[in-house]
């Protein structure tokens, strides 16, 4: 899926600011009205979560109605116009001039539609209902009851219910954008990269829906290269292979990025082109290690959350480059996009600045009760589809991660997992794919995937406030699973809550110094396992949760930094490791 941009044959608008908003506490099926008129409201600034923009409905998931107007930009009449979605939480069902256009499910991944047929130049009605509410067959999953003999429920009792450990914000979360491409034009475009010695490859699939007369031309340029090639597609697809001497490869430590422009060609006359950023680069699990252009890599890191005050989960400029900048400042080369997909900016800048991301689905508190499974299945199939067809071609994304924390001991969690493992390798030969457990020996999934990728909190939620009995229990646990399954180990989360400014000598939970001593010794310990690929450490700032007696204000503070980005001691003593020279 391209992302959409502006050349001389394609052209992109946001249809951001102030949106006509209501809430619909009673589902009334205000629906008449807002769907194809302006009825009454109140501003609401999109994109945002709503739950923090107001004075009432924080804790209300839905339904809830947007509204704006809009004209076509000058020139777009007659053209192929597309609207598009990057996220909305978590349930949307869309309407253009009274016509419906159909609906979305699931948050933090785009959708779109073609709506050539039903734009008009001026005064375009869009209605969006947006129903975030939480529910035991959606995923992430919430409200769940009844026996808890084949999942037991870690945040039972939150407020709101949710099945996973962050506030479910809903609403327009990402930009709306509308934008327009010709008529005959460069659908998709898949990249692949290897190398041998110092000779670069690109396999490059262009997706058209163009006829045979059509040709397609790349041209790549960049690091001294210029080159041009082309071809004509057969079934609508076009299949170019690049030869790049004297590549310079994508690494962390040198992000080098070539520039490709591909240009779709009828009778001699270019009707559509697109640019992108490419990184050549492998990845594979090898025996114990992660190989990034055939050499192991070591993973340091967080996993983090898209969240602000006010904004809640909305998609913040300044706020990716701001996180770029603390993750940088630490020494980190990595994240996880725990527990969904990122901003698809949050991306291209990973690209640029040499980060590796594990991106993960939305699929965070799976559970396995017959009840909703079947949905729940339909669901994660879908996430996996989304998700690589989205992120496919960002040379930062290194491993696909089907799933946060699944409630896996029931049998039929195999085949489950077995499913998704298969289709996210069928739709992308070339990365590792895992899930992260914490399950650990129990965790049937490691059986197939990849790399074993596990989530610790001893000396927290268990051995609490005992470091020295906490660590050999996960030194312990490491070396088993690598016996058990042979392969290369991520310790995905482990930390501590700190409340900022308590302190204690000897540390004692919830002061900075246990949450420094913490993961300093677990670093130690991990740097001791030669089977281990990286540390991830839960998490880069503390974030807003349901309300429950665990979450003091209704946060988590297992953040190295505040919300508002200050940093706590683990942060300095963790930098004293991962940046030894700057400190
Ligand atoms: C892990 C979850 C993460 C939580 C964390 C915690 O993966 O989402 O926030 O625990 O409890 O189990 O802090």
């Amino acid at each position: 899926m391209l992302f959409p941009q502006f050349n001389s044959h394609r052209q992109v608008t946001a249809l951001s600011d102030f949106w006509n908003f209501r809430f619909d506490p009673q589902d009334a099926g205000l629906s008449n009205s807002w769907q194809t008129g302006f009825a009454e409201g109140r501003p609401i600034a999109v994109p945002s979560s709503w739950n923090d923009q107001f004075e009432d409905g924080r804790d209300f998931l839905g339904p809830a109605w947007y509204q704006t107007v809009f004209d076509l930009p000058w020139g777009w009449s007659g053209k192929r116009i597309t609207l598009r979605f990057g996220s909305v939480n978590y349930l949307a069902e869309v309407w253009l001039n009274g016509q419906p256009l159909g609906m979305h499910e699931g948050g933090h991944l785009p959708f779109e539609f073609d709506v050539t047929a039903l734009v008009q130049s001026s005064d375009n009605k869009l209605v969006i209902r947006v129903d975030g509410r939480l529910a035991h067959d959606r995923v992430p999953p919430g409200n769940v009851t009844g026996d808890a003999a084949d999942f037991f429920l870690s945040h039972d009792g939150n407020y709101p219910q949710a099945q996973f450990d962050f506030f479910p914000y809903c609403g327009i979360q990402r930009p709306v954008l509308l934008y327009v491409t010709p008529s005959d034009f460069i659908r998709d475009i898949t990249i692949q990269t290897a190398f041998e010695g110092s000779h670069g490859h690109i396999h490059v699939l262009v997706e058209n829906v163009a006829e045979s007369s059509s040709d397609v031309r790349l041209q790549l340029m960049g690091h001294g290269h210029d080159s041009t090639t082309e071809a004509v597609p057969s079934g609508g697809m076009a299949e170019l292979d690049l030869d790049v001497p004297d590549v310079a490869l994508w690494s962390s430590a040198t992000p080098n990025l070539y520039d490709l422009h591909i240009e779709l060609i009828q009778s001699e006359e270019v009707v559509d082109s697109y640019s992108m950023k490419v990184g050549v680069r492998t990845i594979r699990v090898e025996g114990n290690q992660l190989l990034l252009n055939n050499e192991p890599i070591y993973l340091k890191g967080f996993g983090r959350h898209e969240d602000f005050p006010v904004v809640g989960r909305g998609y913040l400029p300044a706020l990716v480059v701001k996180d770029y900048a603390l993750m940088q400042w630490m020494g980190a080369n990595s994240f996880r996009t725990t527990h969904y997909p990122y901003s698809e900016q949050m991306l291209d800048l990973a690209d640029q600045l040499g980060f590796l991301v594990i991106d993960e689905t939305p699929a965070v508190g799976l559970y396995f009760r017959e009840d909703g499974l079947e949905k729940r299945r339909a669901l994660c199939q879908q996430y996996v589809k989304e998700m690589i067809a989205r992120d496919k071609n960002h040379p930062s994304v290194i491993i696909w991660s089907l799933a946060n924390e699944p409630h896996s001991t029931a049998p039929q969690a195999y085949t489950f997992f077995e499913q998704l493992y298969q289709q996210a390798k069928s739709l992308d030969s070339t990365r590792p794919v895992t899930l992260v457990s914490f399950l650990g020996m129990d965790e049937q999934a490691f059986e197939f995937c990849d790399l074993v990728c596990l989530n610790r909190y001893f000396g927290w939620y268990s051995q609490s406030g005992n470091l020295d009995e906490a660590l050999p229990m996960l030194s312990a646990e490491l070396d088993g699973l690598h016996e058990k399954y042979g392969k290369p180990i991520l310790l995905a989360e482990f930390g501590a809550d700190a409340i900022p400014g308590h302190h204690a000598q000897p540390p004692e939970m919830f002061s900075e110094e246990y949450q420094a001593e913490l993961v300093v010794r677990y670093i130690e310990l991990l740097r001791q396992k030669p089977y281990v690929v990286g540390e991830h450490i839960w998490n880069l700032c503390d974030f807003k949760t349901s309300q429950g007696v665990t979450r003091a204000g209704a946060l988590n503070y297992k953040g190295v930094f505040t919300r508002d980005r200050r940093p706590k001691l683990a942060a300095h003593r963790i930098r004293s490791i991962w940046r030894p020279s700057e400190v």
